[in-house]
């Protein structure tokens, strides 16, 4: 007969040893570590909404199954609300690193904070957020956004060099309240404000999608009597844009010059074809660089506060010299 004192003994071992083994991984800092002592990472990604995103989330996907990193990933669908609640989720299943591409600047601080009470280091990956606080995250990898703008700008400014007819610009913006669409709108205009040939007579929202991007198209070129230029936040929103631009009879890249930001291949091959003018690279491949964060950051290591991806720009020579190999 089993006395209710051994009874008490192990239930009571049993507790202990389920506890300690959820206290983390190798370094028994919070996160929980994978049952095989993989470190896991929580990711939060915007959505589907163009072909950078589809590339950016193969780059993660890839680069941690590669890296042995167990990936918790979450689509948004491009709601910040269904960000914060993924957020939560891995706060309460106690990974041991969260990272995300945050959809907006704006409204992150309360959901990071529960983090950082949790003991979980946080990466931002691609977007920024505009909290005050930087102990909210440890590290923010991506593209500076306004340094893109400036260089759309700057291939306007040198193209229109010597002429001094008005410039009629239109502009397709990303999702409002982005990093990406905040700081494209400000470099642009930080540029061309030295020239006051250069007028946007028209800026509106395409939501970086390609669909949104032809729609918003269709009605610039029945509002404005005069188009020379169309500048867009991304390569998606250019695309649709084309097709609106054909669509009135224009011939794009020539008719009405087209500036887009991305180089993902749609994006290259159209710029290959003279369809579009010009490309600012934004590189979407940033999953090698966010496992090798996110070991550094579970292990208690020190990562650079801002750590700035790679990136160029292309015309279309260049791009027709590079298409083949492109591995996005
Ligand atoms: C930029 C990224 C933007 C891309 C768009 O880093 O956040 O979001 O430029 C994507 O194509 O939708």
């Amino acid at each position: 007969m089993v006395s209710k004192r051994w009874t008490a003994a192990v239930l009571s071992g049993l507790l202990i040893t389920a506890t300690l083994s959820g206290c983390g991984g190798d370094d028994g800092d919070s996160g929980s570590g994978g049952g095989d002592g993989k470190l896991v990472l929580g990711f939060s990604q915007v959505g589907a909404e163009s072909g950078w995103r589809t590339a950016n989330t193969k780059s993660i996907q890839e680069s941690a199954a590669s890296a042995g990193v167990e990936l918790k990933f979450s689509d948004a669908q491009g709601k910040q609300e269904n960000q914060i609640k993924a957020i939560r989720n891995f706060i309460t299943q106690r990974v041991d690193v969260i990272a995300f591409s945050p959809v907006v600047e704006s409204g992150w601080d309360t959901v990071l904070k529960e983090a950082k009470d949790a003991n979980i280091p946080v990466i931002l990956t691609d977007r920024a957020v505009d909290s005050q606080d930087t102990s909210l995250y440890k590290t923010f990898i991506g593209s500076d956004f306004v340094l893109e703008g400036k260089k759309a700008g700057e291939w306007l400014v040198k193209d229109y060099e010597g002429k001094t007819d008005p410039v009629n610009i239109v502009e397709l913006q990303g999702t409002p309240g982005a990093a990406p669409a905040n700081d494209r709108k400000a470099g642009f205009a930080d540029v061309i404000k030295a020239d006051p040939k250069f007028k946007v007579v028209a800026s509106q929202t395409g939501q970086f999608t390609r669909t949104d991007g032809k729609q918003v198209m269709e009605t610039f070129l029945k509002a404005q009597p005069k188009i020379d230029v169309l500048y867009a936040h991304n390569d998606d929103m250019g695309l649709g844009a084309i097709e609106a631009i054909e669509a009135a009879g224009k011939k794009p890249g020539t008719d009405i010059k087209i500036i887009t930001v991305d180089a993902v291949k749609d994006g290259m091959t159209a710029l290959s074809e003279g369809k579009i003018n010009y490309i600012v690279e934004c590189s979407p491949l940033l999953g090698p660089q966010l496992m090798d964060l996110a070991k550094k950051v579970k292990a208690g290591e020190t990562v650079p506060q801002r750590v700035l991806t790679e990136e160029t720009t292309f015309t279309p020579e260049q791009a027709k010299a590079v298409l083949a190999e492109r591995k996005y």
